[in-house]
């Protein structure tokens, strides 16, 4: 970090301003005009909704509020309030044209970036250690990936292109224990952490074993082969319904030949299905309905954190399953340098103490916790960031995947989703509790 050196917290601002603003115009512009513009989805918005967006909140909180100016374009405001449209119907909005877009986001970072130039980056809360100048680019990142997930579900040609990822590797067991007792969870020190990730609190958490790595096509596919679909048994009364009522036969994306080979679409290449690598595209009921035909069931969003940060040895909550140190290509599967989940054991560095990998990067992983705020929770700087949210029907989502950038990651970052979205690039892995014999056997 830069300790206090402004012209250091300066320069490192403007360098995540220009990689998300570098991954944006990418994302926008290897597709034309009526791909831009199209509904490739009602689940998802039109491109150039998402990029004229990223370029509102960021006039919203940088220029106007930070910079103190004037809006550029008032009259604009309530077309990219995610509150006033649903994804669905932004379409049907006169929304500006893709060349409109580029040139607003261009306007509206001319005057963010004087902006980043006057604030002293301390002071206010929203300013200090450039809080309001963090958030916007992870704004982005996040618009980023979901504009990944549109590009997923695009039809056509392939337009997106990114080198494979490392092998996999064998792991050396398929569970860990992780030892009862209590961990601190969230934080009150990283200083673009977001509001719902704060206050740090202690949390007790009873002995578990937890899967070594998420659960891959292979172990995926033998429950679809399995019937797993067709029995009410796996599922919950509320998953159940939505199995039966949306037609989910296997994760999207699947199809199987008439051989009985599964295959899946990737960014428009179809390809047989890797059976280690983690498998994507399932909502959390069907990653419950899987663990529970395991024998297992999802690990709690405690649970995730305390085994992803909970270093045993010294009773420290640390930032990353690794350590400390920012992620590095070693570590973990994201910022889409990769455009799918890398293969099991491919990330050993990336491993916690005790052994469990690939807890960042790869896919979000669904976790069996609503989302509520910490205790001491304060709302800030809006509240439709989190605090509309609380107490939805949604499930957690910890982790990041291939498609999220270290800048809108940390251990502590809390994602969620309705319980039936598979649009993202999500997956999971199991836990299971332990017996009072597993914890007696293990000193625990
Ligand atoms: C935190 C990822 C659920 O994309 O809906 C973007 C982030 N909030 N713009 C989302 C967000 C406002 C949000 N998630
Ligand atoms: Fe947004």
């Amino acid at each position: 970090t830069e300790d206090g050196d402004p012209e250091a917290l300066r320069t490192r601002v403007a360098d995540l301003l220009a990689a998300s603003r570098a991954r944006s115009t990418a994302l926008t512009d290897v597709v034309d005009e009526s791909d831009l513009v199209a509904q490739h989805s009602p689940l998802m918005s039109p491109l150039v909704w998402d990029l004229a967006h990223i370029g509102s909140q960021e006039e919203l909180w940088l220029v106007r509020d930070v910079g103190g100016r004037e809006p550029l374009r008032p009259e604009i405001d309530g077309l990219y309030d995610a509150f006033q449209h649903s994804r669905a119907s932004r379409v049907e909005l006169p929304l500006l044209t893709p060349a409109e877009a580029r040139t607003y986001v261009a306007e509206v970072r001319d005057k963010a970036l004087d902006a980043l130039g006057r604030s002293p980056l301390t002071g206010r809360r929203l300013e200090r250690d450039g809080f309001a100048f963090g958030m916007i680019v992870q704004h982005e990142q996040q618009h980023d990936e979901t504009m990944l997930a549109t590009h997923q579900l695009r039809v056509g040609a392939p337009v997106l292109h990114a080198p494979a990822p490392p092998a996999g590797s064998p792991l050396p067991a398929r569970e860990v224990f992780v030892p009862g007792g209590p961990f601190e969870m969230g934080t009150s020190v990283e200083p673009w952490a977001l509001d719902n990730e704060r206050p740090a609190h202690t949390v007790d958490v009873g002995a578990f074993w937890i899967d070594t790595a998420p659960v891959t096509n292979g172990a995926y596919a033998e429950f679809v082969d399995a019937g797993g679909y067709d029995d009410p048994r796996w599922w919950s009364d509320a998953g159940w319904r939505h199995r039966v009522g949306a037609g989910l036969a296997a994760p999207q994306y699947w199809e199987r030949d008439p051989a009985g080979t599964w295959f899946r679409d990737r960014f428009g290449v179809l390809a047989p299905i890797v059976p280690d690598e983690p498998v994507v595209h399932v909502c959390f009921h069907e990653a419950a309905a899987y663990a529970r035909w395991a024998g297992k069931r999802l690990p709690t969003e405690a649970e995730w954190e305390k085994a992803a940060r909970h270093d045993p040895a010294t009773g420290r909550t640390r930032r990353y399953p690794w350590g400390d140190d920012e992620p590095t290509a070693e570590h973990a599967n994201l910022g889409q340098r990769h455009l799918q989940p890398a293969p099991v054991g491919a990330y050993p560095r990336g491993a916690s103490p005790l052994g469990v990998h690939q807890l960042v990067g790869d896919v979000w992983e669904w976790l069996d916790t609503g989302f509520h705020p910490y205790p001491g929770y304060e709302t800030f700087p809006y509240p439709e960031y989190s605090e509309v949210f609380f107490g939805g029907d949604y499930r957690m989502l910890r982790g990041g995947s291939f498609g999220t950038d270290p800048s809108a990651l940390r251990s502590t970052f809390r994602n969620w989703d309705h319980p039936v979205r598979r649009q993202i690039f999500s997956g999971f892995r199991c836990a299971r509790d332990a017996s009072g014999r597993d914890a007696a056997e293990r000193g625990a």
